[in-house]
């Protein structure tokens, strides 16, 4: 027997070495006709003596794992940007500026002798979705008859290697005022024509890659979210972003948009806690 067991304990470590990552079958080892000797992955061991003496089998029944298979974790993706526009968050890079990626077309500033489109902090706990700051966004749409927009740029990510993978999402809250709530600046449903836009670092953005909000609305302010949002109310528009053409693509700007060609008045309202995931 102690022969045996010494056997075995050879067989079950030429086992481990030889055994692949969940290998399965019969590994044979140390094979000859004078040492004959069969061992199974789960530890079972035979050995043959030599003719002339009863065939001795060794069922050890240990289990041999040669690496382990963890186990199978999950994990949520992670945000890779986000601000709800209070001090302590990301602060904007910009305040009423015009974005390059399309500027500004017919839209001058809602009153008072603004300049032109307003896109900037705005304080006041009734004014924000969470905490005492949101984005306050307004315009004047002057054109009857052609194009409406202005498209302001908010943040710069373009140092945070933001890369759209197939699970990143955006999210954030709006909050469109209408005519009652708005000291009578907006115009209609003027001011639900507004969304969150990207711009990727090959020229490329959120509003024309079509990509969908969870209503099936396109993540472009006329055409998608345009008439599709509740006045005088948050609503939170939440995008996958890695199911469309954005996947791969690498973040610069986030920014924001009015667009509604051929209709004028004004508009006016909030936007905020804006998260990307990736
Ligand atoms: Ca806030």
């Amino acid at each position: 027997m102690y022969a045996v067991r010494m056997r075995n304990i050879t067989c079950r470590d030429n086992s481990l070495r030889m055994l692949p990552l969940q290998a399965e079958g019969l590994i044979a080892w140390g094979l000859s006709e004078t040492d004959p000797g069969v061992c199974t992955i789960n530890g079972s061991c035979t050995y043959t003596p030599n003719n002339g003496v009863v065939t001795l089998t060794l069922a050890g029944n240990a289990l041999f794992v040669k690496g382990s298979v963890s186990a199978v974790s999950t994990s949520t993706a992670g945000v890779v940007f986000s601000s709800g526009f209070e001090p302590a968050d990301t602060q904007p890079t910009w305040s009423n500026t015009l974005d390059e990626s399309a500027g500004i077309s017919n839209v001058r500033g809602v009153c008072c002798n603004l300049p032109g489109p307003e896109a900037k902090i705005g304080a006041g706990s009734s004014f924000a979705h969470t905490g005492d700051h949101a984005l306050l966004y307004s315009g004047y749409a002057s054109n009857p008859n052609g194009t409406d927009y202005a498209y302001s740029k908010i943040f710069d990510v373009s140092s945070r290697n933001i890369v759209i993978h197939s699970s990143s999402t955006l999210s954030y809250w709006i909050n469109p005022e209408s005519a009652a709530t708005s000291y009578n600046y907006a115009t209609g449903s003027n001011s639900t024509c507004v969304g969150v836009d990207l711009i990727f670092s090959d020229g490329s953005t959120l509003r024309d890659s079509g990509a969908v909000d969870q209503n099936g609305h396109r993540a472009h302010p006329f055409y998608g979210q345009c008439n599709h949002l509740t006045l005088d109310a948050w609503n939170q528009v939440r995008v996958n972003l890695g199911s469309s053409s954005l996947n791969g693509k690498t973040l610069l700007r986030v920014i924001i948009g009015y667009d509604q060609p051929g209709v004028t008045g004004g508009y006016r309202g909030a936007i905020d806690d804006i998260s990307i995931t990736g």
